[in-house]
């Protein structure tokens, strides 16, 4: 397996939303802004601070989660062609498991020539096409790996295209692969996650494009899986094949590696910006990103804790801390992330039609937060960040166990004085 980190590039929108909260603080939050060498510009802390991601992801600065013994984006155009991964030739078969005896009497398949092709699926587009906001996420990553405007046409559309009438209790999915077994990622869903959403939710979808873009081949084009609720490995690249099963238990590759591979998305906090080294007497401005999970988030929180006063160890989740709220800010004006003129188009799930979100945050998304920290004597600290979710659950609990979502609590040093 091979992982990209997250490119150095400046966090345009994040500084953007975060310099406005800091200029509508008043007094405090000018001195942070004006004495503070984040709007400056320093690269020290910038590099530091822009780790992670801003609002909408530009391409190049996705993180990237693959396999593949030639990554098949890679291949010569040529190749490309051949195997279907160009739009030109693409083609999804969609078939009954051969092991099983899920009945169907339309499968969609090569050999009989009726396979899925891009056109068709452009025609169901017309009708059917879904566009959402979505962090992809990989469970075994600290952070998110991109934020995404999402569009594709929900799979059960193409499911029933194949008249499909019994035995028929779980999807498998697997994408190209080299033509060899042991390079095969698959993943797998309960088929009622496809034919019906959970209220407030989004369709599991074939996806054919990123922020307004046709997916990359790196993304997982010309057509990946995408499945709003679930880490990243339910939404399998290069797709190519669909099988329809009357087996209960699941496939995915990722129930190897002690993966729980049942796992919603997980909220937390992350910071972006976390100063290494301030002045005493001037208030510290501390931002970050928080994961909106199954349970939401209705409040990010950060800590500063002398690093000389360890914190008992019968509370391992820091959950009798001083926490003090930071505050969530608002959606951003500028969406970013190679969209046409950054502009959200029209139709986004979840948004009005003027354009703005119905609710903030959004599930399965991200949101920034911003804080100051205020009377910090000199000395040496650790700040902590975390978030709790719209039930008063703070992070990691409900579920701490890492394998269904890492989601430890962040801890970042800084020296006053
Ligand atoms: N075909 C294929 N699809 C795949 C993978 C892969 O290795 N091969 N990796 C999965 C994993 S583990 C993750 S976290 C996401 C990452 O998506 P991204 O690379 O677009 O960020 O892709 C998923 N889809
Ligand atoms: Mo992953």
């Amino acid at each position: 397996m091979k992982t990209q980190p997250l490119s150095a590039d400046l966090q345009r929108q994040h500084l953007e939303v975060t310099r406005r909260y800091f200029l509508g603080m008043g007094a405090a939050g000018l001195a942070a802004v004006q004495g503070h060498s984040l709007w400056a510009g320093d690269a020290e802390i910038l590099a530091d601070a822009t780790e992670d991601l801003e609002y909408l992801t530009y391409a190049k600065e996705f993180g990237t989660v693959e396999r593949g013994k030639p990554l098949p984006y890679t291949l010569p155009l040529e190749k490309r062609l051949e195997i279907g991964l160009e739009r030109k030739t693409w083609k999804l078969e969609v078939i009954g498991d051969a092991k099983s005896n899920s009945v169907l009497s339309n499968p969609l398949t090569r050999a009989k020539g009726n396979a899925l092709d891009f056109a068709a699926l452009m025609k169901l587009a017309e009708k059917h096409a879904v566009r959402f906001l979505k962090i992809m996420s990989c469970n075994n990553m600290s952070k998110p790996l991109g934020m995404g405007l999402w569009e594709g046409v929900p799979l059960r559309e193409v499911l029933w295209l194949t008249k499909p009438t019994a035995n028929i209790r779980r999807v498998f999915y697997y994408g190209h692969h080299n033509d060899d077994p042991k390079q095969r990622f698959q993943s797998s869903l309960p088929v009622g996650r496809i034919l019906e959403d959970p209220p407030g939710d989004n369709p599991v979808m074939l996806c054919y494009k990123l922020n307004g873009q046709w997916l990359s081949g790196r993304r997982g084009g010309p057509v990946r899986m995408l499945v709003p609720d679930a880490y990243g490995f339910k939404s399998v690249k290069w797709l190519k094949t669909v099988v329809i099963t009357n087996n209960h238990q699941a496939n995915d590759t990722y129930a190897g590696g002690n993966n729980d591979i049942d796992s919603w998305m997980k909220s937390m906090a992350r910071f972006v910006y976390k100063p290494l080294k301030e002045k005493a007497g001037v208030p510290i401005p501390v931002t970050g990103l928080a994961q909106v999970g199954v349970g939401g988030v209705s409040k990010a929180q950060v800590w500063i804790q002398p690093k000389n006063k360890p914190w008992p160890k019968d509370d391992p989740y820091f959950t009798k801390a001083p926490w003090q709220d930071a505050t969530i800010l608002p959606p951003p004006e500028k969406w970013g992330g190679d969209l046409p003129d950054g502009k959200l188009p029209a139709d986004v799930r979840f948004f009005t039609e003027a354009g703005r979100p119905k609710e903030w945050p959004l599930r399965y998304t991200i949101a920034h937060w911003a804080t100051l920290l205020k009377d910090v004597a000199p000395g040496e600290y650790n700040v902590y960040c975390r978030t709790i979710d719209l039930k008063g659950n703070a992070q990691p609990l409900p579920r701490p166990f890492g394998k269904s979502g890492r989601n430890a609590i962040q801890k970042s040093p800084i020296t006053v004085g």
